[in-house]
């Protein structure tokens, strides 16, 4: 299901379609206009996009030559032309062959284990992962149910696949409404930096996205918006806490314990339990020393108090990630002074048009050419399938310790260059923008070229020594210079590897996954923990993406997984599944196999990738279909089940509707 259809057919005169088709992005353009004429011959050679791999920056319309790009902008207008005059509209019956020949096209050479993946992608076959079963038809009698925690992107999805499997299930949201971290972060500035496009489900694409990296408000009524539309918000009880789960080893359930909307403490029972609670749900919030005598106000970035204003005020900011650097070009607008905590340098990848809205000849095709929003967005996901992996891998005989390949060095001195560049009239700021690790090493964020001015105001410090402690009135750094500020934001991130630990989780005979992991937290696949039966994670260990595609895809996969697992077991009959330990450890061993051999594991440079151990607990270092291979197939070989006697449950839940 498509959740904005076409507005309206497209009339516009040949003058406004070539004025459009300037705007337009062209390979989507031709592959759309093979597909709704039907007709294969619009693929010409001369006008193919390259093959090609992201560098340090984007190529436009994916490395044609300026002289492909004319020619192709001809094409496109003469096939527009022809869509509008026969007044062609998508296909009705689907011709396989041309689809791949169009995706072939686009992608060039695609392995056929990958092509399943780039079908559900593209959507116009349908919805390639709709669950291939429904309760009714495997097991009518079935008691089963299932809880969901959290209600954000993963929450959504996981919803989604189990009304259309017809499991009755719930959703326990701590927050008043939908979209988790899209709820929370609301500070100044907060939106995507991942395509769009590519950051939608497969199943609820959108062909009117304002912006190529759209506000958090934007991103948050989507979440909102296909919520509703499949029937899953109404699941959704708001202000619910989870604070434990304890398995019934009787009953094969968990008993879930939480708050209620007032506040009281409750459980509800479920045969299976879904977290859903993300990876970016834990302020990380230094305990600097003295930070508790500060006069003022001080927050995380992921706490925004309501209405709050910097205007007029000093403010310290602590921290240059992605939310802070986000942040700060806003705030610098109303704050009289800020000083920005630096304790280490980011990579910035050049995105000149980051804020920008889409121009309006390509947002006016992408709403009225049939199917150029599936072209398009399929675009925007192969070019992120590939992503910046390249550019990450370790070559062990590299020697400099400033990269770790040829390829990781190429970009690093491009985006030496751009540093450059931007201060060629403050250099004394070049040494400190300038990271002293190798790009990859943290998320890499994006520059419009914001950050360089902010930090050239005269209303601005770059602050680079340590932090000493906070006083009543400001901050004092190592050099005891004391820095006097009304308000502190921590942009300091997040506790990403302490994976539910806001949960006390514990198993058949009284074992705690808490000490089961010991802060070393590791799942099939992302998914399942030995011991830990009939438990499952979305966006669980180990399935972070960093310079590739959209961590919606990984949750949707692994909710693919876990809807192929439950109609297994509806379908025989059983109540308990659990993962054995080998293919666990398999899997776990290549993970860290491969981890080890990228660039993220290869500093001692802090970031949310690793954990304590300085293992790298959050991220997915193969390549990004690789993760929908591995969760399509489902091997019954790789767990254990039982069949218990199931009981009823009683529990009757009633939805509380969020109230934003
Ligand atoms: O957090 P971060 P974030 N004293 O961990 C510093 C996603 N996201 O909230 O680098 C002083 O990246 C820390 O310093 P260092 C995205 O995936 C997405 O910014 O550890 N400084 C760093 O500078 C992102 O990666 C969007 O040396 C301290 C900063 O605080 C993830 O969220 C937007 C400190 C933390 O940076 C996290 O981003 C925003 C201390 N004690 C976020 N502790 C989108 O657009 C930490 N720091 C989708």
């Amino acid at each position: 299901m498509i959740i904005t259809p076409y507005t309206g057919a497209l009339v516009a005169d040949d003058e406004e379609l070539e004025t459009a088709v300037a705007d337009a992005e062209l390979a989507p353009l031709i592959a759309t206009i093979a597909w709704v004429t039907q007709d294969a011959s619009w693929l010409a050679e001369e006008i193919r996009p390259p093959r090609s791999q992201l560098q340090a920056i984007v190529q436009p319309q994916g490395g044609m030559t300026l002289e492909q790009q004319e020619l192709a902008r001809a094409r496109c207008l003469e096939g527009l032309k022809n869509i509008r005059d026969q007044h062609l509209s998508a296909p009705d019956t689907i011709d396989h062959n041309l689809v791949q020949k169009i995706v072939d096209y686009l992608a060039h050479e695609v392995p056929d284990a990958h092509r399943p993946a780039l079908d559900q992608e593209l959507g116009i076959l349908g919805d390639r992962s709709r669950p291939t079963w429904t309760l009714s038809d495997i097991n009518p009698d079935s008691t089963v149910q299932v809880v969901v925690i959290g209600g954000g992107m993963s929450g959504v999805v996981a919803g989604v696949r189990l009304k259309q499997a017809e499991v009755p299930f719930v959703v326990l949201e701590k927050n008043q409404g939908i979209g988790g971290s899209w709820w929370e972060n609301t500070y100044p500035g907060c939106r995507l930096d991942t395509s769009n496009f590519a950051y939608s489900y497969s199943f609820a694409q959108r062909s009117d996205w304002p912006s190529y990296f759209s506000p958090q408000s934007e991103i948050q009524k989507y979440f909102e918006e296909v919520a509703v539309q499949h029937g899953v918000f109404d699941h959704i009880r708001f202000g619910v806490t989870v604070t434990g789960l304890t398995f019934d080893d009787e009953a094969d359930e968990w008993i879930v314990h939480h708050t209620d909307p007032s506040g009281a403490h409750t459980t509800t029972r479920a045969r299976h339990v879904i977290t859903a609670v993300g990876q970016l749900n834990i302020p990380n919030v230094p305990e600097l020393r003295g930070h508790e005598n500060f006069q003022g106000p001080q927050f995380h970035t992921a706490q925004w108090p309501e209405g709050f204003s910097v205007e007029g005020k000093r403010v310290a900011v602590i921290g240059t990630g992605a939310s802070g650097y986000q942040m700060v070009p806003v705030i610098a607008k109303q704050a009289s002074h800020i000083d920005i905590y630096q304790r280490s340098a980011p990579w910035m990848l050049p995105t000149r048009g980051y804020l920008d809205d889409l121009p309006e000849g390509l947002a006016y095709l992408l709403q009225k050419v049939p199917t150029y929003s599936q072209w398009y967005r399929f675009w925007q996901v192969w070019i992120a399938v590939g992503g910046r992996h390249h550019l990450v891998k370790v070559d062990e005989n590299w020697s400099m310790t400033e990269s770790v390949s040829a390829a990781n060095e190429k970009l690093r001195q491009d985006l030496l260059a751009e540093i450059e560049k931007q201060y060629t009239d403050r250099p004394e700021l070049i040494p400190l923008v300038t990271p002293n690790y190798p790009p990859g090493v943290k998320r890499m964020l994006r520059d419009n070229g914001d950050w360089a001015r902010v930090l050239k105001m005269e209303s601005t410090d770059l602050v680079v020594d340590d932090i000493h402690e906070v006083t009543a009135t400001g901050i004092t750094t190592s050099d005891g210079t004391h820095r006097e500020v009304d308000v502190i934001i921590y942009a300091t991130g997040f506790r990403a590897s302490d994976f539910l630990d806001t949960i006390d989780v514990v198993g058949p005979g009284g074992r705690h996954l808490r000490e089961q992991w010991d802060g070393d937290a590791r799942a099939y696949l992302g998914i399942t923990v030995p011991h830990f039966p009939n438990l499952f994670m979305v966006y669980g260990p180990n399935t972070n993406l960093s310079v590739t595609g959209s961590i919606i895809f990984m949750s949707e996969c692994a909710t693919n997984h876990v809807v192929k697992i439950l109609g297994h077991m509806e379908a025989e009959g059983l109540t308990r599944v659990e993962v054995r330990q080998e293919p666990h450890d398999r899997f776990n061993e290549r993970i860290d196999r491969e981890n080890s051999q990228r660039v993220w594991a290869r500093s001692d440079t802090t970031s949310w990738y690793k954990n304590k151990f300085g293992r790298v607990s959050q991220n997915w270092p193969l390549d990004l279909l690789d993760y929908f291979v591995l969760t399509q197939k489902f091997d019954p070989d790789e767990y254990t089940f039982e069949a218990g006697s199931p009981q009823s449950l009683d529990t009757e839940i009633t939805p509380e509707k969020g109230n934003r």
